[in-house]
């Protein structure tokens, strides 16, 4: 029986466990990627785990997402990362060089090795047939010093494309049309895998937009085949050297097939405030818009940026319409400013933005009250653009440069003919932003330069004997990290800094919460399905722990949320029954009693009393061998001190 790529990758990797769907696997990793809004924290985690220098082939830090610097804590965090991977072995990014999923992809990137970053959408590596997977910060820095990462192994699901994207439709929309169809909580616990003749017409940075996408679904990860389209594009970074050809076997087994034909695809749009929540232009109409933001590691590769230089050309941006442009990286902006791209943005109004995260991730360019914005972005969950009330609607480049025209959602295919868009036969090249390591002779005389934002890591106890508290929460369905531990520009400057950023825990949904729970002392969050999706930020799991919750009990997780609450130490308890969501309300006490032995005993059904009103509520604890010791322990990173002795 043939092997799909996925497979293949995971058994050249696999170093614990067997390649049995569903059950606990360890993977060694090639590569690790972290950027500064989870990576002060995944740095302390490696450094309280005491290995002097990264056992991975290539470990990258990214300074991407807190660049907007309204005080000094961004900027001692940039310095004390920069620091850690000059003693560590790490290579250095430095502000202004670009997005990480961007640099990444044109930079380090290697079909067929394994890469885990400390961010949702570290999946963008499938673009050139790597198995790139989103971590939380602890299981970076696991990786980093030498230790596996685990994975539930997964299922595959084979999306075969046919035919060929028309003009003016973009990759954006394949992967829109796929989350129309699979959802934002499909993806969970599958890789999803491309093949088929569609693959072959598209480019790398179009095939990078959909895996970076494909993060809204849930998956593991995305993948594309390694092809002479990866070689062409590796040789273009000068990088043809790392190249391997790699596809899944003629006669792989998948276990779900979706079949898209490219030359059937319509522009597209996600409309607030989930990117599944997906309608053609068409069907969404006439719509009159405040915003365009042009960017995001989804879309803002060269390619992108120049077709929206191309649309903008001699026009002016519509006197309604704020429109602003992030490209993806130096080398992007480099190029766009050498070759002339930049200067017919900026002619046409456009607001040019750093190469970095920026409003993507609240980090200024707010809409207006009740603002109608387009983003080529990947995310628009209510709140995230930095307001309450913003509308945002999730599109492809050439739809948001049109729309940037006429102030109204315009469907790109209006524009007439398009050119042939090409990638350039030789990338611009030049790494003089990314800091190698000390050579390992000097690595002990470098000091770490900390500021005084920079708090450590909570304290973790132990599991208790017993766990009866108060439910502090309760919340519904998709609740989103976002929700959890809100983002934005005045809130990630805390995310070194635990105590401080707590307070801002779940404020989104209650902003009596973070009170509440610190009042209570201990206390249960319940949830409904699809808990914690979205970010891989293990501060939606430390603020909890910080704010004393011991067990999250819900009807379905999000997969990377659901490894950080364990990695915290938080109990991960699911309903047998979905209907007994219905039987807790905010304020009854909850027990599990007996629940250290039970753990241990691994048993896998629990009973919860409401102490309230004396129900009683069978709920599933589901640990494996190895995330039973490490809930036992008090948390990965106790456990890991523990293996390490
Ligand atoms: C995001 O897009 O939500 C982020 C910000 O990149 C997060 C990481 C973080 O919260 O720091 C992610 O996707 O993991
Ligand atoms: Fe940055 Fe946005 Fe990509 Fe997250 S999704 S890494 S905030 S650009």
């Amino acid at each position: 029986m043939g092997l799909t790529l996925t497979e293949k990758i995971l058994k050249s990797h696999i170093i614990d466990g067997e390649l049995v769907k569903g059950t606990e696997i360890g993977l060694r990793i090639d590569q690790t990627l972290t950027q500064d809004a989870t990576g002060t924290m995944a740095y302390l985690e490696y450094e309280a785990m005491g290995v002097p220098r990264v056992k991975t082939e290539r470990s990258v830090a990214y300074i991407d997402h807190n660049t907007l610097q309204s005080g000094f804590e961004n900027a001692d965090d940039h310095r004390f990362i920069g620091s850690v991977c000059k003693k560590h072995g790490i290579y250095f990014s430095r502000p202004g060089n670009g997005i990480c999923h961007q640099v990444h992809l044109e930079r380090f990137g290697i079909p067929g090795k394994t890469l885990i970053g400390s961010d949702s959408h570290t999946p963008t590596g499938g673009g050139i047939g790597m198995l790139a997977m989103g971590a939380g910060g602890l299981d970076v820095a696991v990786a980093m010093g030498g230790g596996a990462y685990y994975i539930t192994c997964p299922k595959v699901v084979k999306v075969e494309l046919t035919g060929k994207l028309s003009p003016w439709v973009a990759a954006k929309d394949v992967i829109l049309e796929v989350l129309r169809r699979l959802t934002v909580k499909g993806g969970v616990g599958k890789v999803i895998e491309y093949c088929g003749e569609g693959v072959k017409s598209l480019s790398v940075p179009e095939r990078a937009t959909i895996t970076n996408m494909g993060a809204e679904l849930g998956a593991t990860t995305s993948i594309f085949p390694s092809d002479e389209i990866t070689k062409s594009f590796l040789e273009a970074q000068e990088r043809g050297d790392v190249w391997v050809p790699l596809a899944a076997d003629e006669d792989a087994v998948y276990d779900e097939t979706v079949t898209i034909n490219l030359s059937e695809l319509e522009p597209l749009a996600a409309c607030p405030h989930s990117p599944d929540n997906v309608k053609s232009v068409s069907e969404i109409g006439k719509l009159k818009i405040d915003q365009v933001c042009i960017g995001s590691c989804t879309n803002s590769s060269l390619l992108d940026m120049l077709k929206v230089a191309h649309i903008l050309r001699g026009k002016t941006v519509h006197p309604d319409v704020s429109l602003s442009i992030a490209p993806g990286s130096k080398q992007v902006l480099q190029m766009l400013a050498e070759n002339g791209a930049l200067a017919d943005m900026i002619a046409a109004g456009a607001r040019i933005l750093e190469s970095a995260c920026g409003p993507c991730i609240g980090m200024g360019q707010s809409p207006n009250s009740g603002g109608i914005s387009l983003r080529t972005f990947n995310r628009n969950f209510e709140g995230r653009s930095g307001t309450r009330d913003g509308q945002i609607y999730l599109v492809s480049p050439e739809l948001a440069a049109a729309s940037a025209l006429t102030g109204y959602l315009t469907d790109p295919r209006t524009l007439g003919d398009m050119p042939a868009f090409e990638l350039p036969e030789k990338f611009k090249i030049n790494d003089n932003m990314v800091e190698p390591p000390a050579p390992e002779a000097e690595m002990d005389s470098v000091e770490i330069l900390r500021g005084p934002n920079i708090k450590p890591f909570p304290q973790t106890s132990p599991l208790a004997e017993q766990i009866s508290v108060p439910c502090s929460l309760k919340v519904g369905d998709n609740i989103t990290t976002d929700h959890i531990m809100p983002a934005g520009a005045k809130i990630l400057p805390l995310r070194s800094n635990i105590p401080a950023i707590s307070q801002h825990c779940f404020t989104v949904c209650d902003a009596e919460f973070p009170t509440r729970a610190k009042e209570l002392g201990q206390s249960i969050i319940v949830g409904g399905v699809n808990y914690g999706q979205g970010s891989s930020r293990e501060h939606a799991a430390l603020a909890p722990l910080y704010l004393g919750i011991q067990a999250v009990v819900v009807k379905s997780f999000a997969r990377i949320h659901r490894a950080n609450l364990i990695n915290a130490g938080i109990l991960p308890l699911t309903f047998v029954n979905e209907s007994d969501y219905d039987k807790i309300s905010e304020g009854d006490k909850l027990e599990l009693a007996n629940v250290r032995a039970d753990v241990i005993a691994g048993k896998q059904e629990l009973v919860m009393k409401n102490l309230t009103t004396g129900t009683e509520i069978p709920v599933l604890c589901e640990l494996t061998g190895r995330t039973k010791d490490i809930i036992l322990a008090g948390g990965l990173l106790d456990y890991t001190r523990e293996q390490l002795k």
